[in-house]
């Protein structure tokens, strides 16, 4: 009996089992029905009473220990089968984390403030729903002008004397209004236009205006300026060149082109083979414009510039279709996310 009981107390240290089905073989051997513990009871039944005493105590050890064995085995073995095996390919290409991105009118509005507050601009903004002075009355517009006609601004209803604002110029006269010279601004904002939505106009666009008032502010002052301009957003060594043109709020006034970017001057679809390619109007800002914000027209000159933003991210980034820009389409925005 002693030397059985000592035997199957070495096994069960020595005892494993690699899955449940092992374990279950383990059992029965041991504590089944015809399992060797049995058998030892079975065998101590003929022990005489003082044999008893030793080996009984011996005997519910080990059956105790053989169940607790299985027990904790069985609890390891079943957690391990309800672990998920590795199923990751680590030779698979990563999946892109997409960022968010700044919209791309955004983008190029930044880089426009930055080149001109590197020579000393700063930005204003102010209301886009203005009243006529502001907007029209101030900057020199006739009474009969057609940017006045319902056909092309937006005008509130009731009252035909609140517009949304068709362009950032009422900043511009608000600012004149409040600050005297030297004047140093650009207006980035949004503008609206009563047009048809097509690729090519849309009811609102973005616009950056320019404002430089002082002494002695000349034309030439103003060609350089945008010269710096033109070569830092484009290639350094684009060309420009201003042709004649006509705003109520300037006079002289002037429309300027740019060599044209895509192919280096030489003649393209994109401008027509000409070669050049029109981004902003610009003059100087007509005497009657100073007198209206309070400006002495004899002592100070001015010149201003305004472009559209849309129209020079169609440049940068080649977008032919403008409504792209308000449709929110996460394909399409998610391209700029590798600039700024
Ligand atoms: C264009 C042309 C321009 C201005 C805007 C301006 C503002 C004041 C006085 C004088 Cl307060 N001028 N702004 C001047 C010339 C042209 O914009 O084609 N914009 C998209």
């Amino acid at each position: 009996m002693k030397e059985k009981i000592d035997k199957i107390f070495e096994d069960i240290k020595q005892l494993n089992a690699k899955d449940l089905n092992e374990l279950e073989q383990i059992r029965i051997y041991y504590l089944g029905k015809k399992g060797v513990l049995n058998a030892l009871f079975d065998e101590f039944k003929t022990l005489p009473p003082e044999e008893k005493k030793i080996y009984g105590k011996q005997l519910n050890d080990l059956k105790n220990q053989l169940q607790n064995f299985i027990n904790t085995k069985k609890e390891e073995l079943e957690s391990k089968s309800q672990a998920p095996t590795s199923k990751i390919d680590f030779s698979r290409p990563a999946q892109l984390f997409h960022s968010s991105s700044l919209h791309p009118i955004s983008i190029v509005r930044n880089r426009i403030i930055n080149i001109f507050a590197r020579i000393g601009y700063d930005v204003a903004e102010d209301i886009e729903i203005e009243d006529d002075w502001h907007n029209f009355t101030a900057l020199n517009f006739p009474p009969d002008h057609p940017a006045r006609d319902m056909q092309d601004t937006f005008f509130i209803e009731k009252n035909p004397d609140i517009v949304l604002r068709t362009h950032t110029s009422s900043v511009q006269i608000r600012l004149m209004e409040k600050e005297k010279p030297p004047i140093r601004y650009i207006f980035p904002g949004r503008v609206y236009r009563n047009e048809a939505i097509s690729s090519r106009s849309h009811v609102f666009f973005h616009q950056i205006e320019g404002l430089y008032v002082d002494h002695n502010v000349s034309f030439a002052d103003l060609k350089d300026t945008l010269e710096y301009f033109a070569q830092s957003l484009f290639d350094k060594d684009t060309k420009i060149r201003l042709r004649p043109s006509y705003f109520p709020f300037t006079e002289p006034s002037a429309e300027m082109d740019i060599s044209c970017n895509l192919c280096g001057g030489r003649g393209c679809s994109f401008c027509k083979n000409t070669g050049w390619v029109e981004i902003l109007g610009c003059g100087m800002v007509h005497p009657n414009v100073l007198k209206n914000c309070g400006i002495d027209s004899d002592e100070y000159t001015g010149f201003a510039f305004g472009l559209g933003i849309e129209r020079i991210t169609n440049l940068l980034f080649s977008v032919n279709d403008l409504r792209l820009f308000s449709e929110n389409d996460i394909k399409f925005l998610h391209q700029f996310s590798v600039l700024d």
